[in-house]
């Protein structure tokens, strides 16, 4: 039977521009928004087929560019288990922003159909949402104008969500029949989900006080819904909260602006209380940092590594108590700091994997353990439970009050933390439910480890291809020698490590520096980065 072909001459509408090439990253497609509507019209026809490939599952589209400046924004397709789309798709999607003519654009895709054998009679089913950037709704139009062109497929604006909201939905939506289904499928279901498992994890304690930052972004409407649902288990404050007014959405706030500088947000008085939580979220309400000022008035920043060893450490001691013999195990990157993951290693005696950055490879390798906590530095991050490790504690012969208790907690748990992605909202609860139980004030919590002092420097190259790596991207294989010029200069000091890769969502090489003390760690990061001169 020949496969019908697909009219796309709409896309004349959304013309590529010239002498870009576009490319779909670890976060998806990101660029400034001027440029972006021809990609983002490509993505609304590629989600269209991804889905009816998949024989009419529910796919997600997220418009957002996250902890970007304002007149950035991205686009990001999600796949039906509301996780990261399929690598190989990600180079279709690639190839698809580059067509330059709405021609190429049409043989291109025609091409896709028939290799995939994709059945365009198949009712494509595509969700989508924004975060509060202004271009948002522009962008928004370019993808329902591609969802049309892709032979009209069955779409839903969900409007202004987080990005694990998005996630959440896509999930909930394609296990909406089965015996595990995820979810209701709305934001409400959303928020009932975790304020139940939050309720059934702290019944009965003090609520936790926390202030929040939201980076001026879309975290800042939902954690107040989220918060409503909790009927006072949390004492919250909200800062940076103004999402309305998109110019200032990350500016001198949010996650990644405390984690690269290592200092409070805009928006707090210089006289904060010591020894209170604080929290800053990213722009779309995928990454958490927290942090607080300790008793001698220091800035303490609590990040994705002291996420991860706090969960790993918490879960670790329940899964004893279950005597179920699950296994458990944290997935880092080569950004992690070396203290955590020596404390993972030789005091908590969990297994540690190392993969490339990039979520996606840090969900794949987490699925591999029956509780898998993964989380990058900068605070994305999730933990996740097997299917059949929650069968099993479901159907467990308890002998012991105490040991059902942990089972229910833990139960409860895979309930309250966002099994698609890292979430904002969700680590939040998770981290203040832990606190609680062990009644651990900010200083509690980071004495665990220090962190090693340490540096993270970007510089610009005139081809950052040329950067090829190994060993979950800690060793470079290209160019030639410049890895034996970096661990010639790292032996020189005490406890270093220092490694260079290309990044994946800027146009820069990024060099990572560790040392025992501050100014080593910045000499050694300044020494490293003139080696790429
Ligand atoms: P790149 O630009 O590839 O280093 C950055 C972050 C990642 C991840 C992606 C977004 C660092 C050092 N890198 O990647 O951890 O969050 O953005 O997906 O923070
Ligand atoms: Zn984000």
């Amino acid at each position: 039977m020949a496969i019908p072909s697909i009219d796309i001459s709409s896309a004349d509408n959304y013309p590529k521009p010239d002498g870009i090439k576009f490319g779909y990253g670890t976060a998806g497609f990101r660029y400034n928004a001027n440029i972006l509507s021809s990609t983002v019209f490509r993505v609304g026809v590629l989600a269209a087929l991804r889905s009816r490939y998949l024989g009419g599952k529910v796919i997600g589209v997220m418009i957002t560019a996250s902890h970007n400046p304002p007149p950035d924004n991205g686009a990001k397709i999600v796949d039906p288990a509301g996780d990261m789309l399929e690598e190989a798709w990600e180079t279709y999607a690639t190839d698809l922003a580059n067509a330059a003519t709405s021609q190429d654009l049409a043989d291109r895709v025609n091409e896709l159909i028939k290799n995939l054998n994709i059945d365009i009679s198949t009712p494509a089913n595509v969700i989508y949402a924004r975060d509060s950037r202004e271009s948002g709704p522009a962008l928004v139009k370019a993808l329902e104008a591609g969802l049309k062109a892709a032979h009209d497929a069955k779409s839903t604006d969900y409007g202004l969500l987080t990005t694990p909201q998005l996630h959440y939905l896509v999930k909930s939506l394609n296990t909406l029949k089965s015996a595990n289904s995820y979810g209701v499928p709305t934001e409400e279901g959303y928020y009932k989900k975790l304020a139940n498992a939050y309720k059934k994890v702290l019944s009965g304690s003090e609520p936790y006080s926390i202030t929040i930052d939201a980076a001026n972004g879309i975290g800042a409407p939902k954690v107040s819904e989220l918060v409503k649902h909790l009927e006072g288990t949390i004492d919250m404050t909200l800062i940076n909260g103004k999402y309305e007014d998109p110019s200032l959405l990350n500016s001198s706030c949010g996650a990644d602006y405390v984690k690269t500088n290592q200092r409070l947000p805009g928006g707090l008085d210089a006289d904060v209380p010591k020894l209170k939580l604080f929290c800053s979220f990213d722009g779309d309400a995928d990454r958490i940092v927290f942090f607080y000022i300790d008793e001698d008035g220091k800035f303490r920043l609590l990040d994705g590594d002291k996420i991860a060893t706090l969960a790993a450490s918490f879960l670790k001691d329940l899964v004893q108590e279950t005597n179920s013999g699950l296994n458990i195990g944290v997935v880092q990157t080569a950004y992690a700091n070396g203290s955590s993951t020596e404390y993972l290693e030789s005091v908590l005696k969990v297994p540690v994997v190392c993969t490339p950055t990039g979520v996606k490879h840090l969900h794949h390798a987490a699925q591999q353990f029956d509780i898998g906590v993964y989380f990058e530095a900068n605070g994305h991050g999730t933990v996740l439970f097997h299917p059949d490790a929650v069968a099993k504690l479901q159907t467990f012969q308890v002998s012991s009050p105490a040991q059902k208790a942990a089972i229910d907690t833990l139960l409860a748990l895979s309930d309250l933390v966002n099994q698609t992605v890292g979430d904002a909202l969700s680590d939040l609860l998770l981290v203040l439910a832990i606190l609680t139980i062990k009644r651990w004030n900010p200083a509690d919590w980071n004495q665990s480890y220090t962190d090693l002092p340490n540096r993270l420097l970007k510089a610009e190259v005139r081809d950052r291809t040329m950067f090829k790596v190994t060993n979950a991207e800690r060793t470079l294989v290209e160019p030639p020698l410049l890895q034996s010029q970096i661990d010639n200069l790292v032996q020189k000091y005490s406890q270093g490590r220092s490694f260079v890769r290309a990044s994946g969502t800027e146009n820069v090489v990024r060099i990572y520096a560790e040392a025992v003390t501050q100014t080593l760690a910045d000499e050694l990061g300044v020494k490293v980065s003139h080696l790429l001169e």
